[in-house]
């Protein structure tokens, strides 16, 4: 499991420090019953002891609380972005701690470089933005001709998650990208620095950003490398989303129940993709009607709509989150108006970034939040909200059927199971599988 990993040796630190965090961490996951976790802290603050005056074998963490408390004294008291799982951690406290009017989850990066700018506009200050680097091409607009000292200049602190870092393990979606990361933020002219991961050097690249971008009047970015902070729990407040009978999981396997042999289906970015993909493996159903949209937040609406303009004698299913159909909500407008009949849009909602972390999304905060009026103001030709194992079996037999576009909202908890694996195809096995399917007519 992910915690295995966090426990190797790092070779940055003070060992005193590095105690007295792993001390904190040991309470506060024995708080949050994370027993295995636990045991494994145990051990590595055993190699910290035995590390005596070897302090580049110490393995230190950041607190998010001390952390943020560092923001914060830099001046910085507005905070916004899209919830990255590197950061969930700090995003979490966040989420926690700051009041509504200071922290706003936005539908995507490129929002919320726009709105840190915006908030700028009106105050003179500077916003932190917090994103994982798979939202830097959502920000390349925004920052190269809004932010950037040469347009408007506007100071903005960047907190980057670094998925795909060279030399650690990652998906394939995110290899690309994190090699690509320091190359793209330099030709973006976007002076960054890694975050240390502990609090003195926090400290220090905190003042040294601010110092920047007094200077430049510009963007500046940490990036931040995984297990750099110290778990933070977020206990949410009870909310309609915990009363719904199925997870996600539980949701796709009712849909698949439904669908026929020929009917194709696109999966959105991040744990969906992977439940679906295990469902099949379990049914013995083969992968080859499903593409899993592993990166692309949001785009597999689109990608669908492709699909479904071409071969129009398939029922075309798309597979979306709410966080992500929010993040390129534009989509639905297309596809309300390109209108295919054969375009069955089934949103799982949530409320909340699962995949990531469990933070909120709109469709939580929001309580007004209505996907389907949405989606009939765009142009589909019918929208229901289920939430139920026969109302979905119901629904996703009515929508093939119908005609389309047609949206279906389920509403789910929270929540996947921990022994959730990864697709075992590669992408491109997933495409060449997925192309032979669709060629059949
Ligand atoms: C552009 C971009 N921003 C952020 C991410 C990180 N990310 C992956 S999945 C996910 C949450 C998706 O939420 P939702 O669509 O509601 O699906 P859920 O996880 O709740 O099932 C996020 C933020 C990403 N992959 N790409
Ligand atoms: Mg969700």
């Amino acid at each position: 499991m992910a915690l295995r990993s966090f426990f190797c040796f790092r070779s940055v630190g003070n060992q005193i420090n590095a105690v007295k965090v792993i001390e904190r961490f040991l309470s506060l996951s024995a708080s949050n019953s994370y027993k295995e976790g636990q045991d494994q802290l145990n051990i590595q603050k055993s190699r910290n002891d035995d590390a005596g005056s070897y302090t580049e074998l110490v393995r230190d963490f950041l607190d998010p609380s001390e952390f943020h408390r560092a923001v914060r004294k830099q001046g910085i008291s507005f905070f916004t972005g899209v919830p990255d799982s590197l950061l969930k951690d700090y995003c979490a406290y966040v989420t926690a701690n700051e009041a509504e009017g200071s922290h706003v989850i936005s539908a995507n990066e490129g929002s919320a470089v726009a709105l840190a700018a915006g908030y700028h506009f009106a105050t003179g200050r500077t916003a932190l933005v917090y994103l994982q680097n798979s939202g830097l091409g959502n920000i390349v607009n925004p920052m190269m001709s809004l932010a950037t000292p040469s347009v408007y200049s506007v100071p903005m602190l960047l907190l980057l998650g670094w998925r795909g870092e060279p030399g650690k393990r990652d998906e394939p979606q995110h290899v690309t990208m994190g090699q690509a990361t320091p190359g793209i933020l330099a030709a973006c002219g976007i002076p960054f620095q890694i975050l240390p991961d502990y609090l003195e050097g926090a400290e220090q690249v905190l003042y040294s950003a601010r110092k920047h971008m007094e200077v430049s009047k510009g963007p500046y970015c940490l990036l931040v490398k995984r297990q750099t902070f110290l778990p933070y729990k977020m206990k949410y407040p009870p909310s309609i989303f915990e009363e719904m009978p199925l997870n996600r999981e539980g949701a796709i396997e009712e849909i698949i129940k439904c669908l026929h042999d020929r009917d194709v289906v696109v999966g959105t970015t991040g744990m969906l993709s992977r439940e679906l993909f295990e469902i099949r493996e379990k049914q013995f159903n083969g992968h080859e009607k499903d593409f899993l949209t592993v990166g692309s937040m949001g785009h597999a609406s689109a990608i669908a709509l492709g699909i479904a303009l071409k071969k129009p004698k398939r029922q075309v299913f798309c597979l979306d989150g709410d966080g992500a159909c929010i993040m390129h909500m534009g989509n639905m407008s297309t596809i309300g108006n390109c209108s295919p009949p054969n375009y069955n849009h089934i949103v799982i909602n949530n409320g909340a970034h699962d995949s990531v972390g469990g933070q909120p999304t709109d469709a939580l905060n929001n309580e007004r939040f209505n996907i389907c009026q949405v989606a009939l103001g765009l142009g589909y030709k019918k929208a229901t909200s289920v939430s139920t194992p026969e109302e979905i079996r119901e629904s996703v037999l009515a929508m093939r059927s119908m005609q389309g576009p047609v949206l279906l909202e389920i509403k789910v908890k929270k929540g996947s199971r921990k022994d959730l694996g990864r697709p075992t195809r590669t992408p491109i096995q997933n495409k060449a599988d997925f192309m032979h399917f669709l060629a059949i007519d």
